[in-house]
């Protein structure tokens, strides 16, 4: 057969084969750019963008510009079909905006994208880019759009010997042994998906952190990718043990106020900024799960960030310092030590320091009440740190949709100074005016195709993204943008994704942690359940948190115990603390109480701990009768990959059921109410499984 023919047939064949819908890896998350399939909507948007206008503060052209046109290019060709050409002109604009603001302004065929600053006209062409992903109307628009809090940045906790702590998708994006020479294409993908939402930092490296990534060799490193995402809009920002100047300078310590440690940190600053001009600054874990830190020289947290603070400031950076501390040695409730220990230290740090606080005082649970710290330190910026990996919820191996936590915490009324003062306003400045403002989510990125674990994670990298630039969005909305830029925007695939997606944050709290109990997961990998725990730290172990015993279970935070619930505002502390108005969700994070208390429903506390734990299962067994519908609507692809999600979704779910009703039962001695399904196997069964009977996990370099 002649070439020409074969290459016909082989076309055919291909076309023939074809699923329905385009078959997807998920590589190009929700900046797929599809034809679209409706023939007149298409014609509507040709017609309304015959002419595109980016209109920046000097009308030249730059880098980031490029980066937008070539991203309008390759969407419009996809989106309006492979023949379409954009007809795009930059021009300057003299409108008075923000360096991150820009307005969408369009009509009678032309749409001028004008921006305060290249990079947020990057910003306005993602804008316009997802309006068109979500089918909606784009013509006649006169919007104006800025960000509500300034810096808005993913943290990796990737390793240097490319391994993700509490990664679950693969391995660290970041080729070290091929940087600075070799430039993998997937570190500029990278940077158009965070600039598609408008994050604008990155710390690639892990806060429990190598002192390496400080040397020359690695710094040339880390400048090579700084240059990847510069135009992008992306700063670097980098963790630093904090004992460096004796590993790496050979000092005899690391004392803040030392005034060798103070020049060698100047020094590598300088070295830092001459490699990087726009470094973002330091992000430091000190004195904290075995990190070095200023207490070893009995000085304070302020002293620590104040030091690195005075180094980076004639260069215009910022230090991040976590405020995730706690101490086997206090005798006070690991939930109460992180505020202890920052409020009195309120009005110490430099006007470059931001205070990182994680969203509830534990450590990252499926359900927490918001960190005290929130509105408890005025003087201080306070930046809000959550998770965007699930460590506690499913890894990659559960669906999980986050938006709804986050939701929780943002939305949250800290009552300081007054009510209405909610956490989304504690952070983005307004109400103690604070300039410096920051939100970090811990990255959950890795080498995987789909790069989160499962088509359904990067749900959440969006989520994370549009909260941080505005924490108002809702999280129905946002899961709805997601699912119609990334699926599909049939009405099926909305109507059927978007309540399992809105649903499952509370699905996974409810079959693993219900009614407040927390942190009584397996040691170590973190992932699946472990209520037994009780060797290590004591403060990590689970029998600290769940105080079960025969009598009943929970933690007593009221003032009969650790009064935790005083370190809040007495709105929200007293509230927590009545258990009349206690809301069930908190209910054992904040109180101990006996297996036969009779709860809100009129059943007792087993009997409602149990039924959570069977909710939970039943929930997700709904979502897989559900999933169904997209048979056919959906590439097959994606849709059988989520299919084995749910059934193995499913399968954990069971475990954690089984095994927590079971151990609890153990003391409560009662039976399990009739509406429970038996467990499948006992107790012991899964005492005796090895660890980690669920997802793949990294080596983790943590203690717990
Ligand atoms: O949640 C815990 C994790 C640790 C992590 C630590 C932290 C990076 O188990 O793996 O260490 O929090 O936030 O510092």
């Amino acid at each position: 057969m002649p070439r020409s023919a074969c290459l016909r047939l082989l076309i055919v064949s291909f076309l023939l084969c074809a699923p329905r819908a385009l078959a997807s890896e998920g590589y190009q998350l929700w900046m797929r750019y599809d034809k679209i399939a409706d023939d007149k909507l298409r014609v509507d948007y040709t017609a309304a963008t015959t002419s595109i206008v980016l209109a920046t503060p000097t009308g030249a052209e730059s880098p980031t510009i490029a980066a937008a046109r070539d991203e309008l290019t390759t969407a419009f060709r996809g989106l309006l079909g492979i023949d379409a050409n954009i007809h795009l002109t930059i021009a300057q604009s003299e409108k008075p905006l923000g360096s991150e603001e820009f307005t969408l302004v369009s009509g009678k065929g032309t749409v001028i994208i004008t921006g305060g600053s290249d990079v947020s006209v990057l910003y306005g062409s993602f804008d316009l880019l997802r309006r068109l992903q979500l089918a909606q109307p784009i013509d006649g628009l006169a919007l104006r759009e800025a960000p509500k809090i300034s810096r808005r940045m993913l943290n990796h906790w990737d390793n240097l010997n490319g391994t993700i702590e509490r990664g679950y998708a693969g391995r660290s994006l970041w080729k070290w042994d091929e940087l600075p020479e070799k430039l993998d294409p997937r570190y500029r993908d990278y940077a158009r998906a965070l600039a598609s939402l408008g994050l604008n930092g990155t710390v690639p490296v892990n806060v429990n952190a190598n002192i390496q990534f400080l040397t020359p060799e690695y710094l040339k490193k880390i400048a090579a990718l700084a240059n990847v995402f510069r135009p992008y809009g992306i700063r670097v920002y980098l963790t630093a043990r904090y004992s460096s100047p004796m590993e790496l300078g050979k000092l005899p310590n690391a004392d803040p106020l030392d005034a060798a440690v103070i020049k060698w940190w100047h020094d590598k600053a300088d070295e830092i900024y001459a490699l990087v001009p726009d470094f973002g600054g330091f992000l430091i874990k000190a004195n904290s799960e075995g990190q070095p830190g200023p207490q070893s020289y009995q000085r304070t947290h302020a002293d620590g960030a104040n030091l690195l603070a005075d180094a980076v400031a004639p260069h215009g950076g910022i230090v991040i310092w976590r405020a995730f501390v706690y101490d086997a040695k206090v005798a006070d409730d690991r939930a109460k030590q992180a505020y202890n220990e920052f409020v009195p230290l309120d009005g110490k740090f430099r006007e470059n320091v931001v205070v990182q606080v994680k969203n509830g005082p534990i450590d990252f649970m499926p359900r927490e009440p918001f960190h005290p710290l929130f509105g408890a330190m005025p003087k201080t910026s306070l930046a809000l740190e959550v998770q965007i990996t699930q460590e506690y919820l499913g890894g990659s191996t559960e669906l999980c949709y986050l938006a709804p936590m986050w939701k929780d915490v943002l939305d949250a009324d800290t009552f300081r100074p007054r009510p209405g003062s909610t956490v989304a306003h504690v952070i983005d400045g307004t109400i103690d005016h604070h300039a410096l403002t920051v939100i970090a989510g811990v990255a959950n990125t890795g080498s995987d195709r789909n790069w989160s674990g499962n088509q359904l994670a990067p749900a959440n990298w969006y989520a994370f993204g549009r909260l941080a630039w505005d924490p108002a969005l809702t999280s129905a909305q946002i899961a709805e943008e997601w699912t119609r830029q990334t699926f599909s925007n049939d009405s099926r695939a909305v109507s059927t994704l978007v309540p399992i997606l809105m649903a499952s944050r509370e699905a996974v709290v409810n079959y693993s942690m219900p009614l407040g109990l927390h942190h009584i997961m397996a040691r170590g990998h973190h992932q699946g359940p472990g209520p037994w725990v009780n060797v290590g730290r004591a403060d990590q172990t689970s029998v600290y948190f769940h105080k079960v015993d025969e009598q009943g279970v929970g933690f007593d935070r009221t003032a009969t115990g650790s009064n935790a619930t005083g370190q809040y505002a007495s709105e929200a502390g007293s509230q927590w603390a009545d258990l009349a108005t206690c809301p069930d969700e908190y209910l054992l994070w904040f109180h101990r109480l006996p297996w036969d208390y009779k709860m809100r429903s009129g059943k007792t506390l087993w009997t409602e701990i149990a039924l959570h734990y069977q909710h939970g299962i039943d929930t997700v067994r709904g979502w897989k009768k559900s999933w169904e519908n997209l048979r056919g609507v959906i590439d097959d692809e994606r849709f059988t990959a989520t299919q084995k999600l749910l059934d193995r979704q499913e399968h954990e779910a069971r475990i954690w059921r089984d095994v927590c009703t079971q151990y609890f039962a153990t003391f409560s001695k009662l039976p399990l109410p009739s509406e429970y399904e038996s467990p499948e196997h006992p107790l012991d069964y899964y005492r005796k499984l090895p660890a980690p009977f669920t997802a793949t996990n990294a080596p983790v370099t943590a203690t717990n």
